[in-house]
């Protein structure tokens, strides 16, 4: 007999994870899983959504990552409550290792919880966490080939925020042509090309994110940012 471990891990963490998007449900806490490569600037994009967000909604973050606090340390620093979950090597995060942690926020003051998962553009994507968004964090860095490379992650997500565009004079990424490529591989993806290192391009951004908070009945932008 064979059996297929992989189809069976998937079930049972597909079990956990509707566990945990019926919690974050009942408290009313808007989820987003930050998915992106090592050094695409996904604690960079965190630290300035942050800073916007926090004077106007609470929030709570997870930092996955495989073996240090560093990221955990630099959200911290803004006052966020922050979890840190060590994956000790594994590639990403899972739906019980965000179940373990749930306990040490206090679920009912949150308005939004962002989980920055490892870095890691392919085994991430396949591991339901409780979201109600996947945004990946794409860098001109990386390279324009990376969307049609790893598809999985971009099928998958609400938004792909483009990020280092102050770096594109340095790179031979054609903005047009990867914003395209994404969109073919996804149609319904909101793109939003930023830097977090100039400020540029964040606005749509939270505006976006602003419509995702909004409560049934409440009026566009009654919190403002
Ligand atoms: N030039 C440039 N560098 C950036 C930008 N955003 C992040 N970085 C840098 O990219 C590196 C990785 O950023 P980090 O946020 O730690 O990436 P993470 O590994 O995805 O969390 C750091 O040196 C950041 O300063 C940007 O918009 N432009
Ligand atoms: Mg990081």
């Amino acid at each position: 007999m064979i059996i297929d471990l992989n189809r069976k891990m998937m079930e049972s963490n597909d079990t956990v994870a509707a566990d945990n998007r019926q919690k974050f449900r009942q408290h009313q806490v808007k989820v987003i899983n930050l998915l992106g490569s090592p050094g695409a600037g996904k604690t960079s994009f965190l630290e300035a959504t942050l800073a916007a967000l926090t004077r106007n909604y609470k929030v709570g973050v997870i930092e996955g990552d495989l073996a240090t606090a560093l990221d955990a340390e630099r959200i911290a620093k803004l006052g966020v409550p922050v979890v840190q979950i060590n994956t000790k090597g594994g590639c990403h995060l899972d739906g019980a290792m965000i179940r373990e942690v749930l306990s040490q926020f206090d679920l009912a003051s949150l308005e939004l919880l962002v989980i920055e998962n490892v870095g890691n553009l392919v085994c991430p994507s396949t591991f339901d966490l409780g979201e109600d968004h996947k945004v990946v964090v794409l860098s001109v860095a990386e390279g324009g080939d990376k969307p049609v490379k790893y598809p999985r992650t971009f099928l998958e997500a609400s938004a792909v925020i483009i990020n280092k565009i102050d770096l594109l004079p340095f790179t031979d990424v054609d903005l047009e042509a990867l914003k395209n490529d994404l969109l073919s591989i996804n149609p319904n993806l909101e793109l939003f090309p930023v830097s977090c290192r100039e400020k540029q391009g964040l606005t749509p951004w939270y505006e976006w994110l602003q419509a995702q908070l909004k409560l049934p009945g409440e009026e566009p932008g009654s919190h403002g940012l």
